[in-house]
């Protein structure tokens, strides 16, 4: 493989303490084997990140997207998306939950599966996220049907660009919770997904961006209701079968 097929993409927002080591890992472990494009969403950061960025830049190729506000993990995701132009993409959160290693995992099957999720085995996140993530799960299957998930909000995946942006020009209402939403339009689409275990540990410094300790009450009420007009907007239309593998 000579030309750039795969595209990483890292949302970034006030990463200071970790990013460096988490993008170095990631250029270690995969850009020197295959040729991998780095794309970095940061915004809104106030702690240094985008100067660590920026020089780092020098001496790690990467795309660096850099926003002055706040933009939130979905629109992140959405806006490094627009700025991919390889036939795959991996998402991974930059706070170094997840492995370097385990890139290899996904990008094994990336030509079987239309969306390679990686699974998060013994999840180190606190009891009350872990549960909110079991009862939105149980819902989001009730309500739409799924097929049995075990991590729906899994943030390091791997699957088509041409996939990922299909589903995430849908996107609308669980901005708390990108993966929900992008897994459930995915599976009504009819993309075949595969879960494979990855490992997951702490962040390495600091604390989550998202899911605040005195935000969580908002952030299940608008859950809730972003469930429930995801509901609204799709019931009634038809789940379409799972499609044929895409050829090149
Ligand atoms: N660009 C961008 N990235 C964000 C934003 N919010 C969070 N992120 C990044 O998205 C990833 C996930 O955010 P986290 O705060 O780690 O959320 P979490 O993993 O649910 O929480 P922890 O378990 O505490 O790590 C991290 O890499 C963040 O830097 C945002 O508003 N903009
Ligand atoms: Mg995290």
């Amino acid at each position: 493989m000579t030309r750039r097929e795969i595209s990483l993409l890292l949302p970034v927002h006030n990463e200071a303490e970790a990013i460096e080591t988490v993008i170095t890992g990631f250029h270690n472990e995969v850009c020197a084997k295959i040729p991998v494009e780095i794309i970095v969403a940061e915004d809104g950061s106030t702690d240094g990140t985008k100067e660590i960025l920026r020089d780092l830049a020098k001496k790690i190729p990467m795309k660096l997207i850099l926003g002055q506000e706040r933009k939130g993990y979905s629109k992140a995701i959405i806006d490094g998306l627009s700025k991919v132009n390889t036939r795959f993409v991996v998402f991974v959160d930059s706070d170094g939950q997840h492995l370097a290693r385990d890139f290899w995992k996904l990008y094994d099957l990336r030509d079987k599966y239309d969306v390679v999720s990686g699974q998060r085995v013994n999840r180190a996140d606190g009891f009350h996220r872990k549960l909110m993530s079991t009862v939105f799960q149980g819902i989001a299957r009730l309500l739409f049907g799924l097929p049995k998930f075990h991590d729906i909000t899994a943030p390091y995946r791997l699957m088509r660009s041409d996939v990922a942006r299909e589903v995430a020009k849908e996107f609308r209402y669980l901005k708390e919770s990108f993966w929900t939403e992008f897994t459930i339009r995915a599976c009504r689409n009819g993309f075949r997904f595969l879960e494979v275990p990855v490992a997951h540990r702490k962040r390495l410094q600091g604390d989550t961006n998202i899911y605040k300790p005195n935000k969580l009450f908002g952030i299940v009420v608008s859950q809730l209701k972003g469930m429930l007009m995801l509901w609204k907007e799709t019931r009634g239309r038809q789940v379409k079968s799972a499609r044929a593998q895409e050829k090149t």
